[in-house]
Order: structure tokens, then C-alpha cells, then sequence
């Protein structure tokens, strides 16, 4: 099954938010395999954030990510790479659609609470970047029948 890794950022842990984002995973059907709260090294987020090193902002959004703890996920089921990013709505939570968790509490590109891999790549890179193979988990739930 297909897996993605979502991070709510320091400003959804201070605003106490990971509750409501992970229920919204949850409630959508798909599996939490993996999570953990935690503080992540500079060398760790620049590795993670390394598409952006040349970006004006690079150095701003590192400083953002290591603020604070971050609550760090691993979620699979069917296609949860796109409807991840879907739920979580368009980079800048203006441009967000109410009802996405960007769209619906977040207003700055800036601190815009979550995050979520873009791709199968960076799916992968991510997860072996904050996640020790032991620390996911892979375990059926009788429920599935009745999502798929
Ligand atoms: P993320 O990687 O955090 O999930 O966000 P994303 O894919 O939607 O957006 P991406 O282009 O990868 O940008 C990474 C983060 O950089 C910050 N950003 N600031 N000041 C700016 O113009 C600007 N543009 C991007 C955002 O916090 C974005 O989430
Ligand atoms: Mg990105």
C-alpha cells in the first residue's frame, strides 16, 4: 500500500492541532503506520527542505521547522501520496480551499501547519529521513473492508 509522510509544523503543535489533522486522516480511511513527536536538528531540515537551498526563503523556513517540536507521521492506504496534499490544501493557506486544512487554519505561506510529500521520491526520502524501518508498522484493521 501506498505511503506518505505528513508533519504538522511547529505552529499547528503550538496551536494544538494535531488532534483535529490527524482524526481528518483518520476519518478519510487512511492508516497511521508511524509517528512521533519531535525536535529536528538544522542538518535535518536543510537535508529535508534541500529542493529549496537557492530559494530567498530557505533560511527562514529552516529557522520555522526547528522552532519547535514537530509531530511527524508515516500514513498509507490507496493514493494517499495526492489526496494528502489535496486535503491539505494549495501551498499558501490565501490560495487555500476552505475546508483543506490550509484553507481552513492556516493564513501566511509562511506557517501554513503541515506538510506533506509531493511524490512517490519524495515520499520515500522522506520517511528514511525521520523514520527507523522499526518505527513503522505494518498491521491490519478489520475496518478495511468496508473502505475499499
Ligand atoms: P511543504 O513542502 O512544506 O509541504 O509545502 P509545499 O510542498 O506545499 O510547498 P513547497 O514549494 O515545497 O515549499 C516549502 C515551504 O516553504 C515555504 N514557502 N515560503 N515565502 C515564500 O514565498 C514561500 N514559499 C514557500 C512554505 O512554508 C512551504 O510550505
Ligand atoms: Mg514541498
Amino acid at each position: 500500500m501506498e505511503k506518505t509522510f505528513l508533519m504538522i509544523k511547529p505552529d499547528g503543535v503550538q496551536r494544538n492541532l494535531i488532534g483535529e489533522i490527524v482524526t481528518r486522516f483518520e476519518k478519510k480511511g487512511f492508516q497511521l503506520s508511524g509517528a512521533k513527536l519531535m525536535n529536528i536538528s538544522n542538518e535535518k531540515a536543510e537535508k529535508h527542505y534541500g529542493e529549496h537551498k537557492d530559494k530567498p526563503f530557505f533560511g527562514e523556513l529552516v529557522d520555522f521547522i526547528t522552532s519547535g517540536p514537530v509531530f511527524a507521521m508515516v500514513w498509507e492506504g490507496e493514493n494517499v501520496i495526492a489526496t494528502a496534499r489535496q486535503m491539505m490544501g494549495k501551498t499558501n493557506p490565501q490560495e487555500a480551499a476552505p475546508g483543506t486544512i490550509r484553507g481552513d487554519y492556516g493564513l501566511t505561506v509562511g506557517k501554513n501547519i503541515i506538510h506533506g510529500s509531493d511524490s512517490p521520491e519524495s515520499a520515500e526520502r522522506e520517511i528514511q529521513l525521520f523514520f527507523e524501518n522499526d518505527e513503522i508498522l505494518s498491521f491490519t484493521k478489520d475496518n478495511q473492508k468496508w473502505i475499499y
